[in-house]
Formats: C-alpha cells, sequence, structure tokens
C-alpha cells in the first residue's frame, strides 16, 4: 500500500515533489522519529545536520547565531528515518529577533522525540550549556549529550571530559563525543539515535533531504556569504527576500533583496564601486548553482528597512516563524 500525499510546489527541486509522490509503507520494524539538535551558537549543530544527511541544507559560519529558522535535515537509511530539526543557539536574547530564536527552541525542544543537545569539545562545560542544561531538564523529551569538535581538542583534555561527563552523569544521560567535521564518531551517534527511536512510519519520501523549500535555502546561501564576507554588526542586521525565481531551460533567474537596517549597513554591503555585492553575487550565484545543479543567473539588491528586527510584523513578513 501507498500512501498518496499530494504537495504542490512551484520551484521545489530538493523537496522534488511537485504533483504527486508516493511515499511507501514502512516495513514493520522501520524506527522513525524526530531529533531535535539543540545547543550554544556557534557549536557546530548545523554543520553536524548537513554531515548527517549528507548534503548541505542548513549553512554554516563561524560567527555565532548563523541559523535562524528551525529547519528540518531528513537521513533514511534500510532500518529507519531520522528527521533532525536544526534549531537557532540558544543565548540569552537582547532584541525581539534574539527573544523570537530562543522561544522557536523550546518549542523545539518540547515537540521531537530526542534531543541532541550539542557542546562544543574544545572549551569545557560553561554557563552557556548550563542554562540549556537546566531548559533540558525541565522537559519530558530524553537527552543525549553530543560533544562535538573532538578534532580539534587540546592535547590534555581531561578537564574539558570531565566536565561534560560530570554534566551527563548529573541529569543521567548518554553521551557520544564526534567531529561533525570530519565525520569521526558519527556512525557511533547514528546507531544511538536509531536505539532511542520508537517503530513508526516513514514521514517523508526516502530520498528527500530537507523540508525547506528551495528559495529558501537560496536566501540562506546569500546570507551565508554576507555571514563570511562583512565584519561586525552588518551579518546579523541583514534579511534577505527572493523576489523572483524564473526557470528558462538554459538558466534559472533569481532576484533577491538584501534588506538591512541602517543607511551605513547598505554602504557597506555595497562597497567600494559595488566591489562587496559583487562578490557576495557571485560567490552566492555559485553556491545556489550547486543546489539546483544548473546556470543561474543572480541580482542582488540592497534596501534599508529601518529596525526590521524589532518588529514582529517584519519578521514574520520576512519568512521568521514567529511562535507564540
Ligand atoms: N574543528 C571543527 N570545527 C567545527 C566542527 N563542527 C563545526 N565546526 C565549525 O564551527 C563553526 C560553527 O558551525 P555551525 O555549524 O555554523 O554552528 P551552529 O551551532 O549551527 O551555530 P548557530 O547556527 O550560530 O547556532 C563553523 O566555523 C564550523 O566550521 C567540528 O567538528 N570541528
Ligand atoms: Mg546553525
Amino acid at each position: 500500500m501507498t500512501v498518496e500525499l499530494k504537495v504542490t510546489s512551484i520551484d521545489n527541486h530538493i523537496f522534488s515533489f511537485s504533483g504527486e509522490v508516493s511515499i511507501p509503507q514502512a516495513p514493520p520494524e522501520f524506527k522513525s522519529g524526530f531529533i531535535g539538535i539543540i545547543g550554544r551558537p556557534n557549536v557546530g549543530k548545523s554543520t553536524l545536520m548537513n554531515q548527517l544527511v549528507g548534503q548541505k541544507v542548513a549553512i554554516t559560519s563561524p560567527v555565532a547565531q548563523t541559523t535562524r529558522n528551525r529547519l528540518r535535515g531528513i537521513l533514511t537509511t534500510p532500518e529507519a528515518q531520522l528527521i533532525f530539526v536544526d534549531t537557532p543557539g540558544i543565548h540569552k536574547p537582547h532584541h525581539q529577533l534574539g527573544e523570537v530564536l530562543v522561544q522557536n527552541a523550546k518549542i523545539a525542544i518540547e515537540s521531537v522525540d530526542v534531543v541532541l543537545f550539542v557542546v562544543d569539545g574544545t572549551v569545557a562545560c560553561g554557563a552557556g550549556d548550563r542554562f540549556i542544561a537546566e531548559l533540558l531538564s525541565r522537559s519530558q523529551t530524553p537527552v543525549i549529550l553530543g560533544v562535538n569538535k573532538i578534532d580539534q581538542q587540546p592535547t590534555d583534555s581531561q578537564l574539558i571530559d570531565d566536565s561534560y561527563t560530570q554534566l551527563a552523569k548529573s541529569h543521567q544521560w548518554q553521551t557520544v563525543k564526534f567531529s561533525a567535521k570530519t565525520g569521526v564518531g558519527l556512525p557511533e551517534l547514528q546507531k544511538l539515535l536509531i536505539e532511542d527511536l520508537e517503530t513508526g512510519p516513514f514521514y517523508y519520501p526516502p530520498d528527500l533531504v530537507t523540508d525547506q523549500p528551495e528559495r529558501f535555502i537560496m536566501g540562506e546561501l546569500i546570507r551565508e556569504q554576507i555571514l563570511l564576507l562583512t565584519r561586525e554588526e552588518v551579518p546579523h542586521s541583514v534579511a534577505i527576500a527572493i523576489d523572483m525565481v524564473e526557470e528558462t531551460p538554459s538558466i534559472t533567474r533569481v532576484l533577491a533583496t538584501i534588506n538591512v537596517e541602517r543607511d551605513s549597513q547598505k554602504g557597506i554591503l555595497i562597497g567600494k564601486g559595488g566591489s562587496m555585492l559583487k562578490a557576495i553575487g557571485s560567490e552566492a550565484r555559485e553556491q545556489i548553482q550547486k543546489l539546483i545543479s544548473g546556470k543561474v543567473y543572480l541580482e542582488l539588491f540592497v534596501k534599508v528597512q529601518p529596525k526590521w528586527r524589532q518588529s514582529r510584523v517584519s519578521l514574520a513578513e520576512l519568512g521568521y516563524r514567529v511562535e507564540e
């Protein structure tokens, strides 16, 4: 028996279903479920999800607070379907956007089957981790502690390791160590996660890797280049709107607007003689070409929209889920 799932999508190549798709029926012992990836900013949550899924579905950067929206990455093996929910790093919020992000992470904790609490194995457990641990201990959701970045641990990592062993012990959490960057330890992590899941159906078609429309990922790939190429407050003050995607047999035309809060930020983004915008555009274009496996023409506009981060209406308009 197959279940017919009707989804209408205009330009969702990754989604890969425009029209009708069939989700096969899972075998009796098949396991499935939702795994929330939670942790402080910059610990490697999105890098981990991309590695597990085997494709870049989430953008990553050395700048903290890269991820803004909850995003699913899907891994289907012969025995299980794991749906990872990547979340924004949890930190003390300073403005409306920050509050929305933390609130969304809290909701993510409650709406998954297992929480994978990711910490940075290059530094000892800190106040930020304990804040999240406290939040997690108030929820019924089972937790696995994932110590990441072990490829970069100092040679004497005893104190660091002890700090996490202590944390896991006090909450009776299982611990697993890995490197999202090199992939070391990920097979063990995957095995542990599958053990923790219950038997269940396919939630998504087996070949799907994310629940996000291609348009959203295009915007994220532009934002990723801004994170990598600009400094200080600029990266956090931008919101991307994809205004148009037009596909022809030979090329896909994408028009996008980069919204910023101030004229000075607009100046930085455009750069001398337009050099910065050109660099952002050409790098992002390459990434988008990889995403859609085809030629792309990308045109970027910069617009000042004062205080968009302070306004819940603007946040919603720019595609951020605002959950109460
Ligand atoms: N050495 C090393 N670096 C890593 C590893 N995993 C992630 N990183 C780096 O850590 C930085 C942050 O990675 P992200 O995946 O963007 O982190 P995040 O937790 O999603 O960050 P937010 O979305 O801001 O909360 C990037 O520069 C990554 O390349 C790892 O296993 N080893
Ligand atoms: Mg992230």
